[in-house]
């Protein structure tokens, strides 16, 4: 990775130029806290290169998916969890509009720290390795920050999954198959700062695309961003009407949300918060089985298009 001579280096002995002086000779690294703690050299276009050549590589190869999951709220990162450790040999790409992944459950309700799961949904906690208090009927996860970053470290961590936050799924890819059929076949994404700022700009700020025979969508409810494919597939006429969100009943909207979990078109499946946005069902407020649920639903729903 040598740099080409006219870009060398010509300030790199010169300490006028930098506010601290520059290291005359390579170090070895080495940790000494008490004063001379020496990193390992590094030039500017060595990360430079490092990143764009990892993202760009990222981008080309993920232009063609097996699964793009959109959204990495709980919903979306226990489906990911679920599909990626049963299909190793899937390219999972997931793409998450924040630039930190994990939606709402990086708290309980009301900006309270715990989480609620309701039991059978322990055994995935269990399963994921995020430590909780028994309490009978339910489970409490003291820090929901603790389940979001546990399982987005091994979620992240699989090498079959990819995922590029800060970018914004804005569209939806419609073909026809093979029978003639319309379905789904892709998502259009940009970075999100570029999604939020069309109306600033004077030119249209083309998007980029991903292409996969399975989209998954756990946006979330209602919002700027939130409920996308719903609203998107409402909107093009593929679906004839949004359901709208129902008020908090959380002994229903639980087995609602798990159960309605499914292909809503051809090539979409959606499940979590936004499911409840589609169909009309009810708001459970801060407990999270059914998100948990949803997305482990979803994992097999979409293995079994895959495999038929
Ligand atoms: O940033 C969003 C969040 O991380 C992301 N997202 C939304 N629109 C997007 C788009 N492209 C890419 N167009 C997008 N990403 O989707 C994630 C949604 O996470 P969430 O936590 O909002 O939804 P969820 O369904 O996973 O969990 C819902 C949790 C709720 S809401 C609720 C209630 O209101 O009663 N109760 C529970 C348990």
């Amino acid at each position: 990775d040598a740099i080409p001579k006219a870009t060398a280096e010509p300030w790199t002995n010169k300490e006028n130029q930098a506010s601290t002086p520059a290291p005359q000779a390579v170090a070895e690294p080495k940790i000494d806290f008490n004063g001379n703690y020496t990193f390992a050299p590094i030039k500017e276009w060595e990360v430079s290169r490092a990143m764009s050549k990892r993202y760009f590589k990222d981008m080309y190869e993920r232009a063609v998916s097996d699964v793009v999951i959109v959204g990495a709220g709980s919903a979306g990162l226990s489906c990911a969890y679920r599909l990626a450790t049963e299909c190793p040999h899937l390219k999972i790409t997931i793409i998450e509009a924040s630039v930190a992944p994990g939606g709402g459950c990086w708290l309980g309700g009301q900006l309270l720290s715990a989480m609620i799961v309701r039991k059978p949904t322990d055994q995935f906690l269990t399963e994921v390795g995020v430590p909780f208090e028994d309490e009978g009927n339910y489970v409490v996860v003291k820090h929901a920050a603790l389940f979001t970053s546990t399982i987005l470290s091994k979620v992240l961590s699989l090498d079959n999954v990819k995922m590029f936050n800060a970018t914004a799924v804005e569209d939806l890819i419609v073909k026809q198959d093979s029978t003639g059929k319309q379905r789904i076949a892709g998502v259009v994404t940009n970075w999100t700062l570029v999604s939020l700022n069309h109306d600033t700009q004077s030119c249209s700020m083309d998007p980029n695309t991903i292409t996969a025979p399975v989209i998954i969508s756990f946006t979330g409810h209602d919002g700027p961003m939130g409920a996308f494919c719903a609203k998107r597939i409402v909107k093009s006429g593929l679906v004839e009407q949004l359901g709208d969100m129902r008020c908090l009943d959380m002994g229903r909207a639980e087995p609602a949300i798990v159960n309605r979990t499914r292909e809503v078109y051809p090539g979409l499946i959606v499940g979590g918060m936004e499911l409840s946005e589609l169909d009309g069902a009810n708001r459970m407020g801060p407990c999270f089985s059914a998100m948990l649920a949803s997305g482990e639903k979803a994992a097999w729903t979409a293995i079994d298009i895959i495999n038929n």
